[in-house]
């Protein structure tokens, strides 16, 4: 959503729950932002944030999912750019080789300092 990324983690199941849109609500933020279904047994490990957390020198595969309008998840350090599309879901893969805080921008509209990476 504008201004704004969350990230969700499988938690220790390696399963996701599941999500309806229905039940998305960005104002409320954490598992509400992305819509999750805690009636899903999957879900109850889910982990929602707003810092998105990588290892380093692993293959990351992130799914990108917009919820309202065209944003292009950016991380100018890595030089790594990707449009998220409404109704689409994206699969983008990156391997971090540093540790450290990455500034994660939109390079629509939603600009710069909309969230971080911490890579550990
Ligand atoms: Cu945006």
């Amino acid at each position: 959503m504008q201004f704004q990324w969350y990230f969700r983690y499988a938690g220790p199941d390696g399963k996701f729950g599941a999500t309806k849109l229905e039940l998305v609500d960005p104002s409320a933020g954490g598992e509400s932002a992305v819509g999750l279904d805690t009636t899903d047994p999957a879900s109850k490990d889910d982990v929602v944030t707003g810092t998105m957390y990588a290892p380093v020198n692993r293959e990351v595969e992130v799914i990108l999912k917009a919820h309202d309008v065209i944003h292009s998840f950016f991380v100018p350090a890595m030089r790594f750019k990707q449009d998220a599309v409404p109704g689409l879901a994206i699969h983008m893969h990156f391997t971090p080789i540093a540790t450290g805080d990455y500034e994660i921008a939109c390079a629509e509209l939603c600009g710069m300092g909309t969230t971080r990476c911490t890579g550990c």
